[in-house]
């Protein structure tokens, strides 16, 4: 007689157990059983993830050639790969749910994906490389180290590792525009600058404000996403508001103040036309990214070839070793 343990469960056992998981805090894992909703739901925030890491190379790219010294080149370059290595840790969890990169990079190519909008602004001078180490990695950091404990084993075990190399990222940015604070006065004014067009971008970074925000409620019941955008965007105002007044720099926001009762910063309202706008892929450098990411992808297409053709040569010297 066959007992019900060796047979698949039930649907609704399946559920069920998911459902226990998810309410004891404890971590899914590839091979369990998922709900497509859940599924469907990671893949296309880690795809989203780990494209904004890969398009994320490029407006500080620009600046590796002209960095001002050896020292801020080889940050950079470090930096910068960086981003490549959290964006392969990415397509690598996106891979344990059933979808491998070379699907999810032709997603991108075809406008089916999308990526973070803040890389759709360009670096005009050196200070932006501070700007975004400071703000748009220190944006990461609020919205990325709850994501260590998403629900999703893979997805928070990568974003492990990608949090300690994104504190080093911000670090770096925050070291540097201290450095240009202590010179001239044209290395304030570029840092100002920088501020000035980075803050409202790096404040939309954390998505749509709640009420208009589709796929929050249920991310957070699945515990993929453990703060609102809201609460996230509150947070990473709180955090940076102080390091501004350290650094000497202002927010160019008039609403910008401290709450008494609250403890917390009251500000203004974000743009949310011009967020939708840069999603659509009508921001300032939505057409150039894209472009770019295409010819890397079609310009590494030997390299694919050729990585395949060296592994099917391996298989079959091992298979004939064997045979042997
Ligand atoms: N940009 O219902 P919502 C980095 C989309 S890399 C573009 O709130 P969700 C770094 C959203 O996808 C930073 N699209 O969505 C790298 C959705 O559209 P779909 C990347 C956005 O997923 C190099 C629709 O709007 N970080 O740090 O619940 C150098 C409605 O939104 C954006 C991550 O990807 C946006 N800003 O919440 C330096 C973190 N916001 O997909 C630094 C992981 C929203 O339904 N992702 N959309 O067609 C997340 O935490 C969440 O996916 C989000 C959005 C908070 C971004």
């Amino acid at each position: 007689m066959t007992t019900q343990s060796a047979q698949a469960p039930p649907p609704e056992r399946l559920q069920e157990d998911f459902d226990a998981t998810i309410a004891h805090d404890q971590r899914i894992e590839p091979r369990d059983w998922m709900p497509d909703g859940y599924r469907g739901t990671l893949v296309r925030q880690i795809a989203q993830h780990a494209h904004s890491e890969i398009i994320g190379m490029q407006p500080e790219g620009e600046w590796i050639g002209r960095a001002p010294s050896l020292r801020r080149k080889a940050i950079l370059l470090a930096k910068v790969q960086d981003e490549a290595g959290h964006g392969l840790y990415l397509y690598s969890a996106a891979e344990t749910l059933g979808t491998d990169r070379a699907e999810l990079t032709q997603r991108l190519i075809e406008g089916r994906q999308k990526y973070s909008s803040i890389f759709n602004y360009p670096t005009l001078t050196f200070a932006d490389v501070g700007v975004i180490g400071w703000l748009v990695d220190g944006a990461a950091i609020c919205n990325q180290v709850p994501l260590c404990r998403s629900s999703y084993g893979p997805y928070a075990r990568a974003m492990v590792r990608i949090c300690k190399e994104e504190s080093f990222h911000q670090r770096q940015g925050y070291e540097l525009l201290m450095t240009m604070m202590r010179g001239t006065d044209a290395q304030r004014e570029m840092v100002q600058d920088a501020v000035d067009r980075w803050w409202w971008p790096s404040l939309m970074m954390f998505g749509p404000p709640d009420d208009a925000s589709p796929n929050s409620a249920r991310s957070m019941a699945w515990k993929i996403k453990r703060h609102s955008n809201d609460e996230l965007r509150r947070r990473f105002v709180d955090m940076t508001v102080p390091q501004a007044e350290k650094l000497g720099v202002t927010l160019p926001d008039p609403e910008l103040r401290r709450n008494e009762q609250s403890g917390r910063y009251d500000f203004g309202t974000p743009d949310w036309d011009e967020l939708t706008r840069v999603i659509k892929g009508d921001g300032p450098c939505n057409a150039e990214r894209m472009r770019r990411r295409r010819s890397a992808h079609e310009d590494g297409a030997w390299v694919r070839e050729a990585a395949t053709a060296h592994a099917a040569k391996q298989a079959a010297r091992a298979r004939k070793e064997a045979a042997a």
